[in-house]
Formats: structure tokens, C-alpha cells, sequence
């Protein structure tokens, strides 16, 4: 018998361990892949104890980093915590931890950005160098060994299946009902013996409940109850309810031209507040029969399910605030029903994003006035948080937003002349939303979308001078497909504000 409800496989009781314990089993130089996806299901006990591990070695003199791969962003117990001991030799694929990124843009450590549906194939291909130990929340250990995966699978399967060492977090704060919305894929192989993914709708199961760990590689198994860290919302504000009532009235326009069925096609949508409003718009909206074939489920679509306007979602995390969680909580039977978790490397996939024809919105810093989108860089040097999916779901979707409000705080524009850094590219592109209006870019060249997006997205007291922008780059006889004028394509974001 074991002396832990939580961990039903014989033989790994004397695995059990305290978190500092596990932390000193991890050595300076040590590549760790952690569960975590969008402050969901990352380990809460270990990092902090490897954090403190670290300071104090550094007090001592001896030099320790480790490098940690993820599903996405975490908490500030995680990236906070091991970015302000220096600690963090690589980052990757995606953060959003402010300590974190201020180490970043410090030069403190390294971070590579990559498109979340492709950390799990550049690790399986060995472009991301070796994986020392896989670290991973679960909400339980079955009686057969296999883990019942916790608030995100992200890229657990992978992580589990090519580390040599495997620290397991047991998390009974997490519910046991949990167990039976997840689907791990194992059918992932690498070329030239890949087969199809078999999703024909966001709600088709394609693989286990459960994750595959081989109970010998286990070196510590730790104990906690901590929830997750809840993500806060605000209330939609006014410039968030005009871009999400601008993209609800093009989706029924297009639902009327019978380029949209009436319960439209599966939808993504990126995190935050603009997404929230989005979605409390289509619960108020005329849409039913809604699916969501997305990253992160987020309170907005929990209550478009509850209200059964919304029919099935896919997945791979569950990123609530606290409230979230307790509404999910107290009906978790009603949303185990219609609610799938997926391993990152499913729920982003570009050939199923293709197949299903998905509907992607995502925010952005900036976009240039040929539908350039930058995702990800201040001035095109200070990161904020990274790709993410982004990428994945603009490039394959049916129909690819990007949303942002007209201008900064402090009145810059977001839509200028040259975007400052590029995640999408003009050929990415097709639908541009801010408050002031929408930017329908389909079937457009580069001088016919800057018009439509200046008259359309930009702030009215920026226009003219974006107008006259285009009018002076026209003076080029040669440069008149995408008229620049490379002097001037930057001083914009200095001199100009609405
Ligand atoms: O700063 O936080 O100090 O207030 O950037 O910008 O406008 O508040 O918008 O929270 O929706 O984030 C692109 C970052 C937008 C996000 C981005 C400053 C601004 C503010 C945040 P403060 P907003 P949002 C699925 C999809 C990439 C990943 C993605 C993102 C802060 O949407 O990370 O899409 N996207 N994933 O003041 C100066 C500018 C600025 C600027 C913004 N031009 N100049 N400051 N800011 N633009 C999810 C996953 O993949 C997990």
C-alpha cells in the first residue's frame, strides 16, 4: 500500500520527497522541460525550492543556471522566482513573467520565441539539444503508473517521454474529476513516417486520458496543494467592446455572403481582455452551435459553454481566474462533457488549424500600414511576451485577425508606417481591428490595404500624417508596389502622437 491517496503505483513510495530535496537533485547545467501553459498546471513546489538552491550556491560563490523549456508562460513562482536569481541559462518557447522579461531585455538570459507548435517536434528532431529531466505537475499517479495530467498538457507527453530523469508534482489541490478531459496523442512520429492527425472536428478523441511515464526514470515524486495562480481580468472596457462589436458584425456579414456557416467555424482566440469581450459579445450575439479549436480556455468561453451557445472546445489549457475556477469546479461534470485538453503539439497543429478552417484572433503591438504584425517587440528590440500560437493559428486559419486598440498609453499610434520587428507577415494578415474601425485586407495589394487600413484602423488624428507618408513614398518611380521611405519609416513613433 502507499501512504499517499494520489499515488496509487506500487513501488514509488520511497520516491517521496520534499521539494528542496528534489531541487538538490538537479545539477548546475541541467536542461529541465516543465508542465505549464498560460499560468495552468505548472509545478509549484520545486522551482521555487531550485530558485532558492540557486541564490544560494551563487552566495557561496559557485556559478549555477539551468536552462527550462515549457509549454508556454507560468507563474511568478516559476520564471519570476528563477529569473531574479539569475538562474536561467534559456528560456523557452513563450513567457509573459515581468521579472522574467525584464531579465530579458537586461541580456540576463537567453530566449528563443518559437511558434508553440513547434517545440515539441524541434525537440523530438534534437534542434533544442538535450533534455535532461522532464518536471511535471499531475493530479494523480494510477495504479498503472500512467499520470492523470493536471490544468494544461502542453508539452508534458514530450517532455515525459525524452527526459532521462522525471520529478513528478502530485497536486491534490487539483480536482480528481479532472481525470478523462484530457487527450494525449501518441501518434506523432517523425518524418518521413508521419501519418495524418485524425481530427475531423474539434471534439473527435485521438488519443490516451492519460500520460505514458516509464515509473523507472522517477527519481522524485513531491507532494502539494497549491491551485493554480488565477489570471486576472478586468471588465471589458469601452475600446475592447468596439473591437470585439467590429469583428461580431463582420462575422455575421460574412455569415449572410455564405462565406461563414451560421454557427460559424471552430474559433481561437488569444488571451486577455480584447478576448474576453469577444467572447461575451458572441454570448450575447446571434451565433449558435459554437466551437473553439484553441490554446487557452479562458473565463469568456467557459461561460459561452455554460450558456450552450458555444457546443465543444479544444484545448490545451484551462487559464481562469479564480472565479473561473470555481464556476468550472462546481460543474465539472457538465464541462468534462464538452471540454478536450490536448497536448500543445494537437491543439496548435497547422494541418488540423487547416483542416478545420479556423477562426483566429489575436492581439498585437503594432501593425505597419501593409499589414505587417508585430506580436511581440516594443521598437522592435524589448520583448513583451512572445509568438506564442499566434503564428500557428494566422497562417493556416480560414480567416486571420489581429486586434489592438489605436494607439499607446501615451498616444503613439499602433498602426505606423513600418512594423518595428515582424511575427505576420502582410501575407498572414486578413482582417485588422481596432476601436476606430475594421480593416477588411482580403483580395487586396499593398497600396489598396495601406488605404483601407489608415481610413479604417488608424486614430483620425494620426491619419493625415500617415496619408502623407504613402504620398511621399509614391514619389519613388521604382518603389511604387510598397512605397517606403526608409528615413522616415521609423521617426514616426517619435514625432507623431494622437
Ligand atoms: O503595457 O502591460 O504596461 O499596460 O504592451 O498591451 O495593448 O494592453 O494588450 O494585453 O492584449 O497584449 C500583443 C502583448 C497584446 C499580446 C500582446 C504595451 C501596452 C501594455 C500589453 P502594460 P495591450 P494585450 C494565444 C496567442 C502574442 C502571443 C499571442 C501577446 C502591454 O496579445 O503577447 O498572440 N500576443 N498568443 O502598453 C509601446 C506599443 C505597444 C506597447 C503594446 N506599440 N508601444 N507599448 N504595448 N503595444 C496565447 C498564447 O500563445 C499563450
Amino acid at each position: 500500500m502507499t501512504s499517499h491517496p494520489r499515488i496509487l503505483a506500487p513501488g514509488l513510495q520511497d520516491r517521496i520527497m520534499t521539494a528542496a530535496q528534489a531541487a538538490a537533485l538537479i545539477a548546475p547545467g541541467t536542461t529541465i522541460g516543465m508542465s505549464g501553459f498560460t499560468g495552468a498546471g505548472y509545478p509549484k513546489a520545486v522551482p521555487t525550492a531550485l530558485a532558492a538552491r540557486i541564490e544560494a550556491e551563487h552566495a557561496a560563490g559557485h556559478p549555477f543556471k539551468v536552462s527550462i523549456w515549457t509549454g508556454a508562460s507560468t507563474s511568478p513562482e516559476l520564471d519570476g522566482a528563477m529569473a531574479k536569481v539569475d538562474g536561467i541559462e534559456m528560456r523557452l518557447p513563450y513567457q509573459s513573467d515581468p521579472t522574467c522579461r525584464e531579465y530579458i531585455n537586461a541580456g540576463r538570459l537567453e530566449y528563443m520565441d518559437i511558434h508553440l507548435s513547434h517545440v515539441a517536434q524541434h525537440a523530438w528532431f534534437g534542434f533544442l539539444g538535450k533534455l535532461d529531466v522532464a518536471l511535471v505537475e499531475v493530479t494523480a499517479i494510477n495504479a498503472d503508473g500512467s499520470l492523470v495530467p493536471s490544468t494544461s498538457v502542453g508539452n508534458n507527453k514530450t517532455w515525459l517521454d525524452l527526459a532521462d530523469k522525471v520529478i513528478i508534482e502530485v497536486n491534490s489541490g487539483m480536482d480528481a474529476r479532472l481525470a478523462g478531459m484530457h487527450d494525449v496523442y501518441y501518434g506523432t512520429a517523425l518524418p518521413p513516417h508521419r501519418k495524418p492527425v485524425p481530427i475531423l472536428e474539434t471534439r473527435d478523441r485521438i488519443g490516451d486520458s492519460f500520460l505514458r511515464c516509464d515509473p523507472s526514470k522517477i527519481i522524485a515524486i513531491v507532494h502539494t496543494d497549491e491551485p493554480d495562480r488565477g489570471i486576472n481580468f478586468t471588465a471589458p472596457d469601452a475600446t475592447s467592446e468596439a473591437i470585439a462589436g467590429h469583428i461580431l458584425e463582420f462575422l455575421a456579414h460574412e455569415v449572410k455572403r455564405g462565406r461563414l456557416p451560421p454557427s460559424l467555424l471552430p474559433i481561437q482566440s488569444g488571451v486577455g481582455n480584447v478576448s474576453n469581450a469577444v467572447m461575451a459579445g458572441l454570448d450575447a450575439g446571434p451565433f449558435e452551435g459554437l466551437t473553439a479549436f484553441t490554446e487557452v480556455i479562458q473565463d469568456g468561453m467557459l461561460q459561452l459553454l455554460r450558456s450552450g451557445k458555444m457546443v465543444h472546445a479544444s484545448a490545451t489549457a484551462l487559464s481562469l481566474s479564480r472565479e473561473g475556477q470555481k464556476i468550472l469546479l462546481d460543474d465539472l461534470d457538465y464541462y468534462r462533457e464538452r471540454i478536450l485538453l490536448r497536448t500543445q503539439e494537437i491543439s496548435n497543429h497547422p494541418e488540423v488549424v487547416r483542416r478545420l478552417g479556423i477562426i483566429a484572433i489575436n492581439g498585437m503591438i503594432e501593425a505597419d500600414i501593409y499589414g505587417n504584425v508585430n506580436s511581440t517587440h516594443i521598437r522592435g528590440s524589448a520583448i513583451m511576451n512572445g509568438i506564442g500560437g499566434s503564428g500557428d493559428f494566422a497562417r493556416n486559419g480560414y480567416l486571420s485577425f489581429f486586434v489592438t486598440p489605436s494607439v499607446t498609453k501615451d498616444g503613439t499610434s499602433r498602426i505606423v508606417p513600418m512594423a518595428t520587428h515582424v511575427d505576420h507577415t502582410e501575407h498572414d494578415v486578413q482582417v485588422l481591428v481596432t476601436e476606430q474601425g475594421l480593416a477588411d485586407l482580403r483580395g487586396l495589394s499593398p497600396k489598396q490595404r495601406s488605404a483601407v487600413i489608415i481610413e479604417r484602423c488608424a486614430h483620425p488624428d494620426l491619419r493625415p500624417a500617415l496619408h502623407g507618408y504613402v504620398e511621399e513614398a509614391m514619389r519613388n518611380p521604382r518603389g511604387r508596389h510598397t512605397p517606403h521611405v526608409l528615413e522616415k519609416a521609423f521617426t514616426f513613433l517619435n514625432d507623431w502622437k494622437a
